[in-house]
């Protein structure tokens, strides 16, 4: 059969088919409130030839605008507005063509007491967990047959593991022990994705990256009652929660991939194209458009598809869905995941839409880059680019590095704490480095312990700086009882289970009578520093004053009206005397100090002494 044949057969049979199947199959968002500040909402309608019916509603306060038809006539997107009287209530939207009547019920709710958008801020400090790897709460929820992924096998380091939403809200006490104040989860939507096959391995989608229906949290962390549960026990306790964002792309096996609503969903390529994973295209004034396209319209991985935020419905989808989790589970913060891959104008809409229902909100994203200036762009900033970025944080890779190198280089001209110094000297690119995340590590990278030698000495070292210097600090899962390892073979062996988060466990490390003497220490550190940090608001809100470091010696304080920290740092393998005359600048009316670390009193400050490989963090006193 030619395709002109085709063509006209298909002409003739379609409208029959529609006037005769014609669904609704799903209405997004799911739901939507009365008394937003946008009284606009476009709700997308799935279904056999829903883009062939005549729309209608009759509630109060509620108008039909506009019905938008797209190239796949199994989609409508309808442009409501909801004005502030509008009565809350189950929504007839009724769907009309030839002898043939639909009525799909959709919800209106009244906004709930819920807090939300909180934000996050450097009073913070964040903790980041993997729910399928943190702790298994509900055994009941851990396979489902019906799913692409029926398994469950934690001998398998690549398959999910059990681990729940009921898990990490049951270790919201230890949690709070530990003195965190904010809960960052990687993704719990659901990721009904078959298992891939990646390098020869199959591996499951637990890690949450790639979201097959955005309207429902994972039955396999406990759906989304789940993550209410969770969300409002955070905040009962205290804490706030971190949603992570992925609008880059989906799981290829996402309802609306199998079923696209336009060629310009995504972005196709003649042939597969991967992204080159380089950022310089997107900030370089000498970049050429392909290599542009490449990393911004390129694929992350051949499973995840890249969702074209240009085209205006889906744009809407992603915007809407981001303040639909806000509103109905109550989140606080948005971490964006691949923020460098996403269309940045896009971006710059959807973080816009957030900050004006949720002002408090903070929004920061993954840009995993190696330069101060590469960073900025991503944040707002004080460089002259021809994209301005209105995020108002972003993760501070560049800084994690810096510490890093601290801490696993020699002392040099450039080297070493030398590299902690020159990256924070060059904070003058941002309009507030304060909102920038700062971190150890993370579920990408190698564990902190391991990239410094496993030295508990310098352990504490990198601690202290987190704690202690500028920016909102997060700390990956387990760090506080010394998990360590490198992603080798592969980064299943930096998201080990938490020990004790399963039923017979052999050790549970939540516990301080499970912990070695080592492993308490850790913590007890990760407490001191953080009930410190959270009681102290000079090391939240203070001024940073850092001094050039000499031979090794690194000397920072955060001050303000309420008082001075003096950090002293040395990084070098022998004991030293800090002389601390060259500091009389800060130190002038102080005569003595509390030390942070040991609460002891410290009785002069005309010298300071300093083991190797040791930071004192003097509360100074006049
Ligand atoms: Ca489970
Ligand atoms: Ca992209």
């Amino acid at each position: 059969m030619n395709n002109r044949i085709l063509s006209i057969l298909l002409f003739l049979l379609l409208p029959q088919l529609a006037d005769a199947q014609a669904v609704i199959d799903r209405v997004n968002p799911t739901s939507w409130w009365v008394g937003m500040k946008n009284t606009s909402v476009q709700l997308l309608v799935h279904g056999t030839g829903a883009g062939t019916l005549t729309y209608s509603v009759n509630h109060p306060g509620v108008k039909l605008v506009k019905t938008n038809v797209v190239e796949n006539i199994n989609y409508a997107f309808l442009d409501l507005t909801i004005s502030p009287g509008a009565k809350p209530g189950i929504v007839k939207l009724v769907g009309k063509r030839g002898t043939q009547t639909l009525t799909q019920d959709w919800e209106l709710r009244a906004r709930d007491n819920e807090p939300k958008g909180q934000g996050v801020s450097a009073a913070d400090f964040i903790y980041l967990a993997m729910p399928d790897r943190f702790a298994n709460g509900d055994p009941a929820n851990d396979l489902f047959a019906d799913l692409r992924d029926p398994y469950a096998d934690r001998l398998n380091p690549f398959f999910r593991h059990g681990g729940d939403l009921a898990g990490v809200t049951s270790h919201i006490p230890y949690l709070n022990d530990l003195g965190v104040t904010a809960i960052w989860l990687t993704p719990v939507l659901e990721n009904n994705q078959p298992l891939t096959n990646e390098n020869g391995t199959m591996r499951a989608s637990y890690h949450g990256y790639g979201f097959t229906d955005h309207y429902n949290v994972d039955r396999r962390f406990g759906g989304n009652e789940a993550y209410k549960t969770f969300v409002h026990e955070a905040h009962t306790a205290g804490l706030k929660v971190v949603q992570d964002a992925v609008y880059n792309h989906v799981g290829n096996s996402h309802w609306f991939i199998q079923d696209l609503p336009a060629k310009t969903w995504l972005h196709e390529w003649p042939s597969y194209t991967n992204t080159s994973y380089r950022y310089q295209p997107i900030t370089d004034p000498h970049a050429s458009e392909l290599d542009r396209r490449i990393t911004l319209d390129g694929w992350f991985v051949p499973f995840l598809p890249d969702l074209n935020q240009q085209n205006p419905y889906l744009a809407n989808f992603l915007i809407q869905h981001a303040i639909w989790c806000v509103e109905n589970f109550g989140i606080d913060a948005y971490r964006i995941d691949t923020y460098m891959y996403n269309d940045q104008t896009f971006m710059n809409r959807c973080n816009a839409a957030l900050l004006a229902e949720y002002p408090r909100i903070h929004i920061f994203g993954e840009s995993s880059v190696n330069n101060v200036v590469d960073q900025a762009y991503y944040t707002r900033n004080k460089i002259d680019f021809p994209f301005k970025s209105n995020q108002p944080g972003t993760l501070d890779f560049v800084l994690e590095s810096a510490m890093l190198d601290a801490l696993r280089q020699p002392v040099g001209w450039d080297t070493g704490v030398q590299r902690l110094y020159q990256t924070l000297a060059q904070d003058g690119v941002y309009q507030d480095p304060t909102k920038l995340v700062t971190f150890l590590d993370n579920h990408d990278h190698d564990r902190f312990l391991s990239v410094i030698g496993e030295d508990f000495d310098k352990y504490k070292l990198g601690l202290t700086w987190l704690l202690t210097t500028r920016g909102i600090p997060s700390m990956y899962y387990g760090t506080e009882v010394m998990l360590k390892n490198f992603k080798d073979p592969t980064d299943a062996e930096v998201r080990k289970d938490f020990p004790g988060g399963w039923a017979g466990d052999k050790k549970d490390k939540f516990k301080a009578a499970d912990r070695t003497p080592r492993e308490n220490e850790a913590f007890n550190f990760v407490r001191q520093l953080a009930s410190y940090r959270r009681t102290h608001p000079v090391l939240q809100t203070g001024k940073l004053m850092q001094y050039l470091p000499e031979n090794g010696l690194y000397v920072y304080f955060r001050y303000d009206a309420s008082g001075t920290v003096m950090v002293a740092s040395n990084t070098t393998d022998k004991p030293l005397t800090l002389t601390t005359k060259r500091f009389a600048e800060r130190l002038d009316g102080f005569t003595h100090a509390k030390n942070v670390l040991t609460d002891e009193a410290v009785a002069t400050l005309a010298a300071v002494q300093l083991p190797a490989k040791t930071a004192v963090v003097l509360e100074l006193l006049k």
